[in-house]
């Protein structure tokens, strides 16, 4: 039984993004990416009224399977789009003039994996050669400086890379849709868990990203409005300083394709409960991430 308040299993959400699409006709609709490497569909909602060329920003939930809260975030996101257009100004603003693609669940193997046997698991569920252990980590799969810092190439670590940049079925998928849908899509955002964090381009090089100052006033704009909402404190900045070094990540993937504006959200919390965030909590994050979204939205809208 599906509930925005509660996490949801993926078989909840897959039957979810077939209800949503069908009541929605106008406003949403289902298309199906490629398989996971255990077979299953993933599906990516297209949200946003149906009209000629439009501009589009693609967010994906979930490359970690543990991150559970980033998966409720994109589900969240979707009610709110769904119900509120054509009540609230801001979102038929930009549901009228952006579509957003939106894949509720990147990496379903390892989603599925850390509700049955490992809450903690944070791979994908892929074979690896000559070994037992199980799992590429899928951002860091992606082709960008691919294998050279922040990375494991041990199969048996978290942060294990895979034998080549898109070797993973999911990572090709989504790097093939972006890549199909380029002349479009004008954002990209992708949420994880935790640390309170909004990030930008680059993880893999101390270098400056061209629009740097840009991104920034963006990002300080964004958390600003976050926070408006219970005074919760997010910090903003380049990801290999705020965070840590990282190659193959699917941000600065989607920047160097062209998408100028890429962020990385890692939501609540700072720790406390880290991975394991209660249900409780759902509510109040999301409706203050909804307020960051909406502001970046806005600004793609108005500046791509
Ligand atoms: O390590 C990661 O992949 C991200 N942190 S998490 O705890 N959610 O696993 C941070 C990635 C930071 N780097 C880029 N966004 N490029
Ligand atoms: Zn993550």
């Amino acid at each position: 039984r599906h509930c925005y308040t509660k996490y949801n299993s993926w078989d909840t959400i897959a039957a979810w993004t077939a209800r949503i699409a069908k009541k929605y006709p106008k406003l949403v609709s289902r298309i199906e990416i490629g398989n996971t490497f255990e077979q299953r569909p993933m599906y990516l909602l297209q949200v946003g009224k149906v009209s000629g060329r439009k501009k589009t920003i693609f967010m994906d939930c979930g490359i970690h399977a543990r991150e559970w809260i980033s998966p409720a975030f994109c589900q969240w996101f979707v009610k709110q789009a769904t119900r509120t257009y054509g009540k609230d100004k801001t979102m038929t603003y930009l549901l009228d003039n952006l579509n957003f693609y939106v894949l509720p669940v990147f990496n379903i193997d390892g989603y599925v994996w850390s509700w049955t046997k490992d809450r903690l698991w944070r791979k994908n569920r892929s074979n690896n050669s000559n070994t037992d252990c199980i799992g590429t980590d899928l951002n860091r799969n992606f082709n960008a400086a691919w294998g050279t810092v922040g990375v494991s190439d041990d199969p048996c670590d978290e942060i294990y890379c895979g034998t080549a940049a898109e070797s993973e079925k999911e990572t090709k998928a989504v790097a093939t849709f972006i890549r199909e849908n380029l002349h479009s899509i004008k954002g990209y955002l992708t949420i994880h868990s935790y640390s309170q964090m909004l990030l930008f381009p680059y993880g893999y090089t101390s270098r400056k990203a061209p629009n740097h100052d840009e991104l920034n006033k963006v990002a300080e704009e964004a958390v600003e409005a976050l926070s408006s909402m219970y005074g919760t404190k997010y910090k903003y900045g380049v990801s290999a300083t705020i965070i840590y070094p990282t190659s193959g990540s699917s941000d600065d993937w989607a920047y160097d394709e062209g998408i100028k504006y890429s962020f990385g959200f890692e939501l609540r919390d700072r720790g406390k409960y880290g991975f394991l965030l209660p249900q409780s909590k759902i509510k109040p994050t999301c409706k203050e991430t909804m307020l960051a979204v909406m502001h970046i939205a806005k600004y793609v809208l108005n500046h791509a």
